[in-house]
């Protein structure tokens, strides 16, 4: 078994509520038709000339209304290496184009240079062992200062360390001049669109591959997302990794298989932005990514992190209750018990295990509030995202965890007790999940995605928080600086105090709300 540790994202989910339908949003083509339409209506700010084509390739529409829209331009049928371009506009108004095209002038098509020619060219800088057959295309190369007419040859071959390469090779169709090349092997980052089921229609980092588009972020450590076609959460294995041919991905909906690995794939790029802001770079803090596998076991409702892939596994849901557990707080705790057993490596037992659950709905929820996302706004409620009942900004949601109110799932203290280590992790967590809440924001009653979250403390004590982010600062140099594999609650109290004192001095003002918060909860 390879599965050495797993955390799971609940001890148990009961399902208890009633059916409604889940709501897909959508969304046409029409922003692509509209920045059409503006391309042709700015030939001169599109470097456009008469022979030019566009074909739309993806649209981002953001909260505002601000629509995005990428083309690839081709020239009397011949793509135009160089001339792709987004239109930004606002209810239709033409707000700007961003492209790198230079000149609106086109070369003569005719070439001095034949295919085989151009073959021979690129063969001499790729030099022996290329496999099958090279193949070349006329283009329009146009990166350079005036546009000119090449020959893109394509070779492919299998590198020392066993690295497949697919070398494209711009030949200049009249000089024989290598131009430009590339390797759209590994390094081929691309932009896609996600439709997911929670966030809305977001930005997918992909990667470009013979034939179309993986779902693999090539700017954040390769990590990848794979459809698990729910096969038995025991059973080991990567899964298939989602491929797609227009780079579009998924349609707000649970028909199509890649909206959850849209959503999966998001949170953890959202993940892994938002503990850069912390210098972290990815999981193990060396720059490498891990994979997410979705649509694991057959109606599961839970997510996990295991050790042994170090990977995401995320379930469906019972499609009844609970829809697929990707909401972007869920990913977040789930690649955060990666972060965690990669730093203080907290025993997913007793207290310890009560911290381990902690911290990743802690950074779970910092990374709902590092999105601010549109669809999925940020709260202190965990996985609210994955109640079909629940209706976006109603004051009734419910959710997996309450961190600001731990007990209103009426297992998880709000108060620390002696005998707080023999509860299920997921409910000893409750305790560090108040005190992050009372550090952050304080007793003041606030409102978030429409819920009352109102924080009582143990003691009748009022805090007045400290934000967010020196909270968030806090507990991650308390976990990766001072936290080990056993740390208890009166030991984190005594990390947090250590981590607020180099951070803003002891005796600070964040550092005495620190002891005061732990005092609140029962921690002393
Ligand atoms: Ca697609
Ligand atoms: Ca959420
Ligand atoms: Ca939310
Ligand atoms: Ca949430
Ligand atoms: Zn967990």
């Amino acid at each position: 078994m390879s599965y050495t540790k797993s955390s799971l994202l609940a001890a148990s989910i009961v399902a208890a509520l009633g059916v409604s339908a889940f709501a897909a949003a959508s969304s046409g083509l029409t922003p692509a038709a509209r920045a059409r339409g503006l391309v042709d209506a700015n030939a001169l700010a599109v470097r456009r000339a008469g022979g030019d084509a566009f074909v739309a390739r993806q649209v981002l529409v953001d909260a505002n209304g601000t629509e995005h829209v990428r083309f690839d331009r081709t020239y009397l049928g011949l793509p135009v290496i160089g001339g792709d371009l987004v239109i930004h506009s606002r209810n239709g108004q033409f707000d700007s184009a961003s492209l790198t095209l230079k000149s609106s002038e086109r070369p003569n098509l005719a070439a001095r240079l034949t295919a085989n020619d151009a073959i021979v060219e690129a063969g001499a800088r790729f030099g022996s062992g290329f496999q099958g057959t090279p193949t070349a295309r006329k283009v329009v190369y146009a990166r350079g200062a005036r546009p000119v007419l090449g020959w893109e040859v394509v070779l492919q071959g299998v590198k020392a360390d066993q690295t497949p390469t697919d070398m494209h090779y711009i030949v200049d169709a009249n000089s024989g001049l290598v131009l430009d090349h590339w390797d759209t092997i590994m390094t081929a980052a691309a932009l896609g669109t996600g439709r997911t089921l929670y966030s809305g229609n977001i930005g997918l980092g992909t990667n470009s591959v013979t034939g179309g588009f993986q779902m693999r972020d090539m700017g954040r450590g390769s990590t990848y997302t794979t459809d698990f076609k729910n096969g038995a959460t025991s059973k080991p294995g990567t899964g298939t990794i989602f491929s797609d041919a227009d780079n579009t991905w998924g349609n707000n909906a649970t028909s199509d298989r890649a909206s959850a690995g849209a959503d999966a794939h998001f949170g953890v790029a959202t993940t892994w932005d938002f503990y850069k802001t912390l210098g972290r770079s990815g999981i193990a803090n060396d720059g490498k990514g891990s994979y997410s596998r979705v649509h694991v076991g057959t109606n599961y409702v839970n997510a996990f992190w295991s050790d042994g892939c170090f990977c995401m596994s995320y379930g469906d849901g019972d499609g009844v209750t609970y829809s697929p557990l990707v909401d972007l707080d869920v990913a977040g705790h789930e690649m955060t018990h990666g972060v965690t057993s990669r730093s203080a490596n907290l025993s997913y037992s007793g207290e310890s295990g009560g911290l381990n659950e902690a911290t990743s709905d802690i950074m779970g929820s910092m990374v709902e509030f590092y999105a601010n996302n549109a669809k999925d706004t940020p709260d202190y409620l965990i996985g609210e995202e994955i109640y079909i009942a629940n209706v976006s900004g109603s004051s009734t949601q419910k959710a997996l965890r309450y961190m600001y109110n731990p007990f209103k799932d009426t297992k998880s203290p709000n108060c620390y007790t002696s005998t707080l280590g023999t509860l299920d992790v997921h409910y000893s967590s409750g305790v560090a999940n108040h005190f992050f809440y009372l550090l952050a924001e304080g007793t003041t009653p606030k409102t978030f995605s429409g819920v009352s979250h109102t924080s009582p403390t143990c003691n009748s004590s009022t805090l007045a928080g400290i934000g967010r982010d020196a909270a968030t600062k806090i507990w991650y140099r308390a976990l990766t600086v001072y936290m080990t594999s056993s740390t208890n609650y009166a030991g984190a109290r005594v990390a947090t105090l250590k981590a607020a004192t180099d951070l803003y001095g002891a005796g600070s003002a964040n550092y005495n709300a620190v002891a005061a918060t732990w005092t609140a909860v029962s921690v002393n």
